[in-house]
């Protein structure tokens, strides 16, 4: 982790003022690593004005703001010394943020996501590490780096993220066990964070995905099973709950006036056997539907405002070609 190389960059800013920003529909990874790095921020300089800032965040991270009291602004209140993108590595996912940021002021980025060709052209520093389960995983590494104590809220804080976005345990690296003992011992309390993450599935979301597989069209690629579909909103769940039924890859479309957003989940299986990355997918889609997109191999999505089938498509056509023409 390139820690010093983070400070030594913040300290040529001389920040007073910092706004840390995450992703739009900022999910539990976002708000608890956001959170922990404004932590981080306030142990390095005395007196520093953090400001954690998301358009919106879901419904599990409501739940886990009011909890733990975690103040979330919706826009940027002040002119900044330093911007921190963290969980997010490009402008769009911040959605209407992305206009209310100065240009001369500098951008730095920690994140976890396969980097985006946008991210080096608006970044003056960059922590991304891809193999990390989280972001939350990053700044335990950096509040480790630096040797702070990490307080029992905090350490809590960062196991959420972790358990989110390892879908609890599913997805670890080895590491990842050992940053969770040291987690508990700082004094995070396991149950909470479950109980933190447990929301009731709202009658919505059921219907959303009750309908994405009504609407399922199965395609036979090769040995594997790819399901599209649509919904008006829920996608990214739509595309868990069409993988639980049984399709090695799923794209749902969300489709409402002029937004257009993509969501695609793969199993581990077809990642491992195909080396096929649906980041890497989702960013041809993102140019199709005049957005952008990306994410990590096994979940990636897509953002824009128009050509919905044609994104689909694309992705149809991506997928085939590198199943029939493997490495
Ligand atoms: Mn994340």
């Amino acid at each position: 982790m390139k820690t010093q190389a983070l400070i030594n960059f913040l300290n040529t800013c001389s920040p007073k003022r910092i706004a840390v920003i995450g992703h739009r529909n900022a999910d539990p990874d976002a708000i608890c690593s956001m959170y922990a790095f404004s932590y981080f921020l306030k142990k390095l300089y005395k007196d520093i004005n953090v400001s954690l800032i998301a358009e919106d965040v879901n419904k599990v991270s409501e739940k886990i703001i009011s909890e733990l009291n975690i103040n979330i602004e919706t826009n940027l209140l002040f002119k900044p010394d330093v911007i921190a993108l963290v969980d997010a590595n490009n402008l769009i996912q911040i959605g209407k943020i992305k206009d209310f940021i100065p240009e001369d002021v500098p951008i730095i980025i920690i994140d976890h996501h396969t980097a985006h060709p946008e991210t080096d052209k608006i970044s003056r520093f960059k922590i991304i590490d891809e193999k990390a389960t989280s972001t939350s995983e990053i700044i335990y590494k950096i509040l480790k780096e630096t040797s702070l104590e990490i307080e029992p809220k905090i350490a809590l804080s960062l196991l959420i993220g972790i358990l989110y976005d390892t879908r609890r345990f599913t997805l670890i690296s080895n590491e990842t066990f050992s940053i969770v003992l040291d987690l508990l011992r700082a004094g995070a309390n396991y149950n909470k964070a479950l109980e933190l993450l447990r929301t009731a599935m709202d009658r919505s979301e059921k219907i959303a995905r009750l309908k994405a597989a009504q609407r399922a069209a199965i395609h036979k690629i090769g040995d594997w099973i790819i399901v599209t579909s649509h919904v008006s909103t829920y996608e990214a769940s739509a595309c868990r709950a069409l993988l639980d039924l049984g399709a090695d890859v799923a794209f749902v479309v969300a489709e409402k006036e002029d937004e257009v957003r993509i969501s695609a989940r793969a199993t581990q299986e077809f990642y491992e056997k195909t080396g096929i990355s649906l980041a890497k997918i989702m960013e041809k889609v993102g140019q199709v539907i005049d957005g952008v997109g990306g994410g990590h191999p096994t979940a990636a999505g897509a953002n824009g405002n128009k050509n919905a089938e044609e994104g689909i498509k694309v992705a149809l056509k991506i997928l085939e070609e590198e199943i029939s023409n493997p490495p």
